[in-house]
């Protein structure tokens, strides 16, 4: 292709285009829910149970009306009345809004209460007057089973009749039951149980809303921390009999989500139906325990796993068994079809031939939820327990962990790679990853170092991580929410000056979607990404879209943004000919500009063209330059990784000190680089902190043991050590510009490099594995025991 002029500098793919949206966070012009105000606002405050599992007896609420300030007090009962007392849940479980008759974790909504000020509201709330009668709490799992435990759902014990949620199950058992019965005679079998804990997303900004009702027109807008607005529209308007229309969902800007602002919490129901009650706008929002102790949680997930494989260590075949904590309601936010959402990616980079995955779920009296945590779907989960598997199948035959990963590998020829558990990895280069993290960290030389310490007495340990990630659901025909498939989409206009606005499906929550998202456009249009603006999260605007979780958006989203940028340039070749009066396939397009083959003066910018189709436009067709794709991927997208830990302990106090930590990226091809190393680094950040510091514990009685940032205890810059980073690229071949999404990569893929660095550093004393969070504790426990500690 000729290009005759240098035309405008496009900051398109791959360009480190500075964050469009810092402009306002970085002056505190950021538009977050707290920031709304109406005028005659009414603010809530909510009544929680200081019981893990108790019945109600009674509700007095007398005293609370008589706070001054307090405008009315909903309860259970008059929930019930209105029918509204139980919600849907995204895994299609009901989940009380309002406790009736028994309450099932501590802190679960018994009473919400209104008034003109937030102080008014929280002294209504100590007023209301609650008898409950304890019931024996289950806080472990595995005691939910026993046949003497407590029914802890009695509301459904007609289709449900014991504390189990459900049994899944995927591959082949007696295909892989044959390869571990080969193993045992002639190869080998390693076994390891270990615990992933339950962990909290905890984001800055804590959930919230802000409902009001217009009586005069019907119409219904909620302000609120979401994830995904339109899928929220839809579920209001399901659950309340609102006609959709008159349903307006606004998520402003959202000051971090991490899956927490994916389910419909009650507190949103129940504002709504304040609004609804009083006639005036309200607005309710957590306070940092009713974050940590009430809203979706993550992991939690007691695993055990086995592999099969020769003498040599090459894999045969991958057996799982996971008992899954669901808490009291199943309101794990996942697609329809996939109970544990996508454990089975758990074969990870490896070829296995077999496998099999069994999953049972059950309740508890602990909060609900379970999908959260840059977690892709229990990815985080799956991804851990089979890089710790590597190791310990490593230790087993007497191999280094890099040796037997290489060794082990899914080979890049093989692509698209069909796995033992059914999924089509899209495209790979594991190797290349590696050896690039090897030779970047110096492997070989740290082992040296390694071997010359352990020799002095002291623990040194280097961890691998090379993980396969999956991102990007749809297809819809398999990935749905409540039945809504999962595709994306975005709408773009062209105006007459050639300026571009876009809206689109998906919903940033610190992404920068409103940088990248214009830098996809800017590519594909030749203009620059400050001539496009982005908009999203007001359901009365944006296209309809699923929204941003499990690192959908690029895959998705990006897709569709792409596909309606070309619609625009095929529109814009059409104008062009009329204008040049040359036949379509006369044109060459250039970035920015289609010219005449052969006569490259003879051209037009897409300005030009964008103002003909507004004053000069072609009689036969219509005028004006808009495209809409809503885009339904053929695959999901497979980015992968490959991390390198390294760690000294201190033997005096079981500290663990990162000393390095290397992570190569493969994310296909890169939007913005500045925007994915910061995606990284923060996704590494979230990656370290359940290695090491993370874990919402709960004693026997239910009380959750970490209800604050004193006692969950969250990596500061302090614990958080120099990231370094690098990149190989191999594009996704079925995704329009080859990307792959990125967002929970690194927390996908760390924590187990910390652990198998740990572990790695103990190993010649004969330790396999020591559960997440790595505590100076557990560390120092296992010193002691081994005659190390000083
Ligand atoms: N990107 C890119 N090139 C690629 C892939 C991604 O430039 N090849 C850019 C994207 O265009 C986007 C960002 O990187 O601006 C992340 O993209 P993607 O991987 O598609 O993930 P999503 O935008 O769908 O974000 C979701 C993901 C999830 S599920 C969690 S959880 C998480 C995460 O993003 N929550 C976050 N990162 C977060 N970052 C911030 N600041 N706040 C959160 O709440
Ligand atoms: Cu699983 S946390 Mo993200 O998918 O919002």
């Amino acid at each position: 292709m000729t290009t005759t002029s240098a035309g405008p500098h496009v900051h398109g793919l791959g360009e480190p285009y500075k964050r469009k949206e810092d402009a306002r966070f970085i002056r505190g012009k950021g538009n977050y829910v707290d920031d709304i105000q109406l005028p005659g606002m009414l603010y809530a405050d909510i009544v929680r149970s200081p019981y893990a599992h108790a019945l109600i007896k009674s509700i007095d609420i007398s005293k609370a009306l008589q706070v001054p300030g307090v405008v009315a007090v909903i309860t259970g009962k008059d929930l019930e009345a209105a029918g509204l007392a139980w919600m849907p849940t995204l895994s299609g479980d009901s989940e009380a809004v309002l406790a009736v008759d028994r309450v099932l974790y501590q802190m679960q909504e018994v009473a919400f209460v209104v008034a003109e000020s937030r102080y008014a509201a929280a002294d209504g709330a100590a007023a209301v007057e609650v008898d409950y009668d304890p019931l024996p709490v289950v806080v472990d799992p595995h005691k939910a089973l026993a046949p003497d435990a407590p029914l802890l759902r009695p509301d459904k014990k007609d289709r449900q009749p014991t504390n189990q949620i459900y049994h899944w199950e995927t591959g082949d058992r007696a295909a892989t039951d044959a390869a571990f019965a080969e193993a045992e005679q002639n190869g080998v079998v390693v076994r390891q149980d270990m615990y992933v804990p339950r962990i909290h997303p905890a984001p800055i900004e804590t959930c919230g809303c802000v409902a009001d009702y217009n009586a005069a027109t019907g119409k219904l807008t909620v302000w609120m921390t979401s994830q995904a607005p339109h899928a929220h529209r839809t579920l209001f308007a399901i659950v309340s009999g609102l006609p959709e229309h008159r349903i307006r969902v606004i998520s402003p800007d959202v000051g971090g989500g991490f899956g927490n602002k994916v389910p419909i919490y009650p507190g949103y129901v129940c504002a709504v139906v304040a609004a609804l009650k009083t006639g005036r706008p309200v607005k309710w929002i957590e306070d940092r325990t009713e974050n940590l102790t009430s809203t979706g949680f993550a992991r939690d997930y007691h695993i055990h796993a086995e592999i099969a494989a020769d003498k040599e260590g090459t894999v045969k075949a991958l057996r799982v068994y996971t008992l899954a904590d669901h808490g009291a309601f199943d309101a794990a936010a996942q697609p329809t079809k996939f109970p544990a959402g996508l454990f089975h990616i758990c074969t990870g980079s490896y070829d296995f031939k077999h496998a099999h995955v069994a999953v049972d779920a059950v309740h508890t009296n602990k909060a609900p939820g379970g999908i959260a945590y840059r977690c892709s779907f229990r990815v985080t989960e799956a991804s851990y327990l089979i890089e710790r598997m590597m190791d310990t199948l490593a230790r087993e035959v007497g191999k280094d962990p890099a040796e037997i990963r290489l060794q082990n590998f899914i080979k890049p020829e093989a692509f698209p790679y069909r796995s033992a558990l059914g999924w089509t990895y899209d495209s790979g280069n594991y190797e290349r990853a590696l050896r690039l993290a090897m030779e970047k960290i110096g492997y070989e030389e740290l082992r040296r170092e390694q071997a010359e310490k352990r020799a002095r007495g002291e623990l040194m340990g280097i961890g691998i991580s090379s993980f396969t990630e999956i991102v990007g659901a749809g297809p819809g025909k398999h990935f749905d929410i409540a039945g809504i498939q999962m595709f994306d989409s975005c709408e773009i206009r062209v105006h007459p000056t050639g300026k571009v606005l876009a809206r689109i499906g998906v919903q940033t929550q610190g992404q920068g979607h409103e940088t990248t998202f214009a830098q996809i456009i800017a590519a594909e249009l030749g203009i620059s990404p400050d001539d496009v603006d982005v908009e999203h999260g007001d359901t009365d605007t944006a296209p309809y879209g699923l929204g941003t979780y499990a690192s959908r958006s690029t895959p998705v989203g990006g897709a569709a943004t792409a596909v309606a940028a070309r619609k625009i340039r095929d529109k814009a070749r059409k104008i062009a000919a009329y204008l040049l009066e040359v036949g379509e396939e006369d044109l060459e397009w250039e970035p920015g500009r289609f010219y005449v083959r052969g006569s490259p003066s003879k051209g037009k910018t897409i300005q030009e063209i964008a103002f003909a189709a507004y004053t000069n436009c072609p009689p036969y067709l219509e005028p004006g330059l808009e495209a809409v794709n809503y885009y339904d991927p053929p695959n999901l997208t497979y980015p992968f990784g490959s991390y390198i830990c390294v760690v000294d302990i201190d033997r005096g106090t079981g500290e663990v000190h990162i000393r390095r930590f290397l992570a190569v990226d493969d994310c296909g091809t890169v939007i913005n680089p500045m925007i994915v190393e910061g995606q990284i680094h923060g996704g590494l950040t979230q990656g370290l902190a359940p290695a090491l510091y993370e874990q919402l514990a709960y004693d026997e009685d239910g009380n959750v043991l970490g209800s604050n940032f004193q006692d969950y205890l969250i990596p500061t810059a302090m614990e958080t050590p120099r990231w370094e980073t690098a990149r190989t690229v191999t594009p996704s071949p079925h995704h329009p510009i080859g990307a792959k999404g990125v967002g929970e990569s690194p927390t996908v893929g760390a924590p187990q490099a910390i652990a198998n660095a740990v572990v790695d550093a103990l190993a010649h004393v004969g330790v396999r594995h020591i559960d997440i969070p790595i505590t100076p504790w557990k560390v120092w426990a296992i010193l002691k025991e081994k005659g190390l500690a000083t």
